[in-house]
């Protein structure tokens, strides 16, 4: 399974196409616009999300609302390209020096990305390193959660820090997808409300400076079989394969599985989940400190990994900067942006950390039709139960 993207923030649309679908697959283009939304979402948003109405429209791979196993070609529009369509031309006629951007914003792809493809106006680097293009990455996730969704998958997010403030570990504890989906906050995607109230305040402290916030979240995958991703060579860990996934999304910095940098403080025999049997003789474990991922494997506990987002480097209080027309120091460019935007980062989390568990169960469980990849998987399952000896084990 492989995607390409494609698209300007300013442009007409952004794209996506995604081969290796099997066939036979429901889609509820609902359930990814109900995604597309939740990524617009979050207190402290800019001007844009109020312009933009994100919606999915497939332009190949379905008929009648099943997968044909061709590949699908989406598209999401930029409602803002009518105000951008002289600035974003491709004709050579138009050309402008009309909002181009001559002073790099510290922190952005502005400088790196301009001297990478030699481009005089870095409107040509921030056009594409925007963040916008995770609408379509966050619709083609949301494509993946429906075939995991099958196989009573789930993955899901929400926010544990922003601007320095954190939300109490409290709230999040022994709670299932379902549960975190249902006790989210609408404002900021917190479980711990008076967290959130703080954060809010926080956000309108660092608005009315000039200034951005950044912070953490957190992803679980649950119900997701052991097997997945392999020891045997350093490309196939699934470990290395989600991290890089996150790391992936614009502003992130860092990214934790289960006990995470804080395993570093503890003895090994308080930072590993030791076996036991429980009363029916099942193995089991009474915590998750690897999160879900021992030996580079899915084990068969929930996954958990968290990120973190630095401060969006568009700041209405410039850093300094260098003009690279005039060589003079000048404030670095303002461009419309968000004050914070770690509530749709944690949806576009989720996004790549879906796409990338039915990537990898895919290659485990792979076939061309849904049926083929369901008997696999059963097959699979009854393996496993053997291996453990559970089969005369109750559930
Ligand atoms: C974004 C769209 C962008 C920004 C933001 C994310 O729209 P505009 O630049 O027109 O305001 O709001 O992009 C960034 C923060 C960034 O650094 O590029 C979106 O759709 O998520």
């Amino acid at each position: 399974m492989r995607f390409l993207t494609a698209g300007e923030s300013h442009g007409p649309a952004l794209v996506g196409i995604i081969e290796g679908i099997p066939a036979g697959l429901a889609i509820n283009e609902d359930f990814i616009n109900e995604q597309l939304s939740r990524r617009q979402g979050g207190y402290g948003r800019g001007g844009r999300m109020s312009i933009e109405k994100d919606r999915i429209k497939f332009l190949s791979g379905i008929r009648f609302g099943l997968t044909t196993g061709s590949p699908l070609a989406l598209l999401i529009e930029n409602k803002d390209w009518p105000n951008w369509e002289k600035v974003m031309s491709q004709q050579p006629r138009d050309r402008t020096h009309e909002r181009s951007i001559t002073t790099p914003r510290p922190g952005h792809a502005d400088l790196a990305g301009g001297i990478k493809y030699q481009h005089e106006d870095l409107r040509n680097v921030l056009e594409r390193a925007s963040a916008r293009e995770t609408a379509i990455r966050v619709a083609i996730g949301a494509l993946s959660s429906l075939l995991l969704g099958h196989f009573a998958i789930y993955t899901t997010s929400f926010v544990i820090a922003i601007g320095g403030i954190k939300a109490s570990r409290k709230f999040s504890k022994g709670l299932s997808t379902a549960e975190i989906k249902k006790k989210r906050g609408s404002m900021l995607y917190c479980l711990d409300g008076k967290a959130e109230n703080l954060m809010v305040e926080e956000i309108d402290r660092a608005k009315n400076e000039g200034d951005t916030l950044g912070g953490v979240f957190e992803i679980h995958v649950e119900g997701l079989p052991s097997g997945l991703g392999s020891h045997v060579h350093w490309d196939r860990r699934l470990d290395n394969i989600l991290a890089g996934a996150l790391m992936s999304i614009p502003a992130i910095k860092g990214v934790e599985v289960g006990l995470g940098f804080e395993a570093a403080a503890r003895r090994g025999s308080k930072a590993h989940d030791e076996l036991l049997l429980n009363e029916k003789g099942k193995i089991c474990r009474t915590s998750n400190h690897a999160g879900g991922l021992e030996g580079g494997i899915s084990n068969g506990e929930t996954i958990v990994l968290r990120a973190t987002m630095k401060p969006i480097p568009t700041l209405v209080k410039s850093l300094s900067s260098v003009d690279l027309q005039t060589r003079s120091l000048n404030p670095a460019a303002v461009e419309r942006s968000d004050t914070c935007a770690v509530p749709a980062a944690s949806v576009v989390g989720e996004a790549v950390v879906s796409w990338e568990i039915a990537k990898a169960f895919l290659q485990k469980f792979s076939g061309d039709s849904l049926s083929e990849v369901e008997e696999a998987y059963w097959n699979y399952q009854n393996n496993v139960r053997e291996y453990l000896g559970e089969n005369n084990v109750e559930n």
